[in-house]
């Protein structure tokens, strides 16, 4: 049968004998009933535009149910997702056979978050099966672009570290490294975003509703977990401990298992979400006396666990359903690993099979968790437990912010999990009598390394916990992790100095350039060959074509039609109208005062005001247009308060004719990983503009540059390393270093003396202070005025001068295309060390010594 002759335009009516075809499945060579671990029959379907046709009009039928002519847009991108599953599968299943039958050590990514963006696109590629898919769907009347819409990112995580892990887990595949990822299956992910009046209002994210065809449940290999209660103890006859713990409530956790396709090289990890499942539906007898509310309840609660992402991405708000959800996690997690060695396992082998990267604070009650089971339940002795312990985590820090480094009330943490509380003290007891012995007499450096801080309120310190327990402690760029060593955690330094080591952060290629910006992969390839995707330290092969007049003619051509592109779209999405042509500078992150998206405004309204009242010739101005992206957590008032003068000035400055074609502001709503993968590729500049020694490392900076664009930078984060290796000449640098913030700091920051030596700043803050993006309401944004003058712990002010004068130099660069075309082409070129593979690479060198396959 020929594929046109299956071909439907939808809408016209499809005969029924074409559709129902069935694909191509054999018993595979390998097949082996009797072998418990055998591969299935399962084969892929033929990798022809033919075969695929075939496997997805099958899954119409028989997945959906309904004929290609009847199928809705939701039908026929399920079933897109279903065949391409089917293609993964079988060497899904002969990767976790290969794992399982080696022996291998595995790494086990433990982290509350994965930010993991639309799987089809990525799905397609890894098999690629994109050009065939494409094909295929055309000769079936369908747009792969339409189908490819048709899917809600699964926005499990608020930002940086939960992209992070989700470009971790595609390197690990990509690398053939034995992985699963470990996670929660929130029902509700990162809030979706609309404006109303200019203010940020959160509706919930309803991912789920139309159905996920990338996930396999499991509720057959449910885990039970505890909580609450308290704990006995016994002693034996030979005068042993032995502590019972009587748990008060439990919940099941219910896998779903996703795959993690590597790139093109028949390698698929595994990423495991939990569920929370009551353990009871309802509770009979209540439910016969007729109360059905009350006997729901119970459901209700324990189902509440998984319900929601917390949308906090800085400062924990210590709730206590936030500890339940990573008690949940981690101990579901711990149970399915040491379950899937075996019962004859030998727990003793436990650090040969398995290296837990706990992704910051959010999964160190694993440690507790871990020491329980081996001696409450596998009865190992104390100390042989915390030799096991100590050898299988390692913990990844991602923040310099004292307020993010996570603490739970001792009486919280006790009320949940009253058995861990008291391995905690027991692990703090023994590291505290090891400190008095190494130490004799300084109980002041006992109380700052003691797991348990007693002000403001007496409380685990989580960090100190897992720097305690973890073989390797890193950082997420070379300053943060220097840092973190001398400034956070400096005792615990002094005393393990090998325990401290860098990793500095790195993003897919595969997502951020082959996917955002396939015409940009596509010159890149003709220029250097194929294979840079998964070898990104090749992109250096470019350097040379930075002095090649077709090559730089071919370059701006890519930008200025994904500029194109990004402005049809949100005028699509939005109805927002932008120019096509102007420098396209580009601050999308997190709000938060220390990522300073004050410091950009208050460099737009310089220039606003500055042309509107003639101290700034428009012809000297090199057009721009400015787009943010950003969500603030819900409590934020303050990045509440920024994001509505984003958009009053966005609206003040788009209506003004002064200003028109030189200044356009644009702020569309609901910044996510679809949207990044739209403005990376268009953006000509990319601001990282946080106070030196807060961002921990940014990753959206090396996304940027990986697709040209140049970056206007502090000294901050992995700032610093694009610097090193872009150079200066091709590399905006601005504002204090982070010794010269220390010292600003140590003398007391007073933001006045900028205000008042700066006429330009002066007239840009007063311009906010009178009204003038607020109807003349001049006291709309009054807390975000006198927070810049007063209070700014992230001394905005200190750096609007050289920040402004910085600036200039963009404009001047920008118009000489030749040579900011030749610096952009060797950000490409340069940046080829910010893959993830590398830092993978990196975490198996310096932390994981596992064996890639
Ligand atoms: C801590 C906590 C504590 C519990 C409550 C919720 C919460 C949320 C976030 C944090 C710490 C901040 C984690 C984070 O997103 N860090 C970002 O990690 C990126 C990947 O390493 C890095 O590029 C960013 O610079 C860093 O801000």
């Amino acid at each position: 049968m020929r594929v046109t002759e299956l071909a439907q335009p939808a809408g016209s009516p499809a005969t029924p004998t074409d559709e129902w075809q069935t694909s191509t499945r054999q018993v595979g060579p390998e097949f082996d009933p009797t072998n418990p671990i055998a591969l299935g029959p399962v084969v892929a379907p033929a990798h022809t535009v033919d075969g695929f046709v075939r496997e997805f009009l099958h899954e119409l039928n028989t997945g959906q149910g309904v004929t290609l002519a009847d199928s809705t847009v939701n039908d026929q991108y399920l079933a897109l997702a279903r065949t391409v599953r089917h293609y993964l599968m079988a060497r899904w299943l002969e990767s976790l056979r290969r794992t399982h039958q080696g022996c291998q050590k595995v790494v086990g990514y433990l982290s509350a978050e994965y930010l993991l963006g639309r799987q089809l696109d990525n799905n397609l590629l890894a098999s690629d099966l994109d050009e065939i898919a494409e094909e295929g769907l055309a000769s079936c009347g369908l747009n792969l672009s339409t189908l490819r819409t048709q899917e809600i990112e699964p926005g499990l995580g608020n930002g940086g570290l939960g992209r992070l892990a989700a470009c971790f887990i595609d390197s690990l595949a990509t690398l053939r490294v034995p992985a699963i990822g470990y996670g929660i299956r929130y029902e509700y992910g990162i809030f979706r975003q609309t404006f109303v009046d200019g203010r940020q209002v959160e509706q919930p994210d309803t991912w789920l509703t139309l159905g996920n065809p990338w996930e396999f449940p499991h509720p057959e290999r449910a885990v039970r977990v505890d909580f609450g209660g308290h704990v006995e103890h016994v002693t034996d006859g030979e005068g042993n401990d032995h502590a019972r713990w009587v748990p008060g409530w439990d919940v099941l956790g219910v896998p779903y298992n996703y795959m993690v396709p590597g790139f093109e090289n028949g390698w698929v990890n595994t990423l495991r979400l939990w569920t929370a499942k009551a353990t009871k539906a309802f509770d009979l007898a209540l439910f016969n006396s007729g109360d059905y509310v009350a006997a729901v309840r119970a459901q209700t609660f324990a189902e509440n666990i998984t319900k929601v992402l917390y949308p906090e991405d800085t400062t924990p708000q210590g709730k206590e359903l936030r500890l339940q959800q990573q008690y949940f996690f981690v101990a579901c997690s711990l149970h399915d690993y040491i379950e899937s060695l075996g019962e004859d396992f030998d727990l003793r082998d436990l650090p040969d099979r398995v290296t837990f990267q706990l992704n910051d604070t959010h999964p160190v009650i694993a440690i507790p968790e871990l020491m329980r089971l081996l001696v409450d339940v596998h009865g190992l002795d104390w100390d042989e437990a915390w030799d096991i312990t100590r050898r299988c985590f390692n913990y990844t820090c991602h923040t310099l912010l004292p307020e993010a480094l996570e603490t739970w009330p001792v009486e919280v943490l006790g009320r949940l999990l009253p058995r861990h509380l008291e391995i905690i003290f027991k692990i703090n007891d023994a590291f505290l009598a090891d400190i008095r012995a190494e130490y004799p007499g300084d109980e002041m450096r006992v109380r700052r390394v003691s797991i348990i801080s007693d002000w403001p309120e007496r409380s685990v310190r989580m960090a100190h916990l897992a720097t305690i327990a973890a073989v390797k402690v890193n950082g997420v760029a070379e300053l943060h992790s220097e840092l973190l060593r001398d400034k956070v955690l400096p005792d615990f330094s002094e005393l393990w100095p090998d325990k401290f080591t860098n990793v500095t952060n790195g993003v897919t290629p595969r997502r951020f350039i082959k996917l955002a910006n396939p015409d940009l992969a596509a010159l890149i390839t003709d220029a250097i060959g194929p294979g840079w995707l998964t070898d990104l330290e090749r992109l250096q092969e470019l350097e040379p074509n930075a002095e090649d007049k077709d090559f730089r003619k071919a370059f701006r051509k890519i930008k200025a039609q994904n500029k194109v592109r990004l402005v049809r779209f949100l005028q699509k999405r939005d109805g927002i109208t932008l120019p096509e042509d102007t420098l396209l500078d580009v601050m999308v992150k997190r709000l938060h005062e220390y990522k300073r998206q004050s410091l950009k405004l208050l460099h737009i309204v310089s220039l606003y005001e500055r042309i509107t009242t003639g101290k700034l010739d428009p012809a000297s101005v090199t057009p721009r247009t400015f787009i943010f992206g950003a969500k603030a957590a819900p409590g934020y008032r303050l990045a509440k308060e920024t994001m509505h003068l984003m958009n009053a000035v966005a609206a003040t400055v788009n209506a003004d004719p002064r200003v028109q074609g030189i200044l356009s502001v644009a702020f569309p709503p609901n910044y996510n990983v679809t949207l990044a993968e739209r403005y990376i590729p268009a953006a000509d500049l990319s601001e990282q503009i946080s106070l030196a020694g807060k961002e921990a490392s940014g990753t959206g900076n090396m996304k940027f540059a990986l697709n040209g664009a140049l970056t206007i930078g502090t000294d901050d984060g992995a700032n610093v390393e694009i610097r090193q290796r872009v150079g200066d000449a091709n590399f905006f640098l601005f504002g204090m270093t982070e010794p010269e913030v220390a010292e600003l700091g140590a003398l007391g920051y007073t933001p006045a003396v900028f205000y008042e030596s700066n006429p330009d700043l002066k007239a840009a803050l007063d311009l906010i202070a009178s009204g003038a993006f607020s109807e003349g309401n001049p006291y709309t944004f009054e807390p975000i005025v006198s927070n810049l003058l007063y209070h700014d712990r992230f001394m905005a002010l200190a750096d609007f001068e050289s920040y402004v004068a910085t600036q200039q130099e963009v404009d001047k660069k920008y118009a000489d295309q030749d040579a900011w075309t030749k610096s952009a082409i060797l950000n490409v070129a340069r940046c080829g060390y910010f893959s993830s593979d590398r830092s993978i690479r990196d975490y198996i060198d310096r932390i994981w010594h596992v064996k890639s396959l």
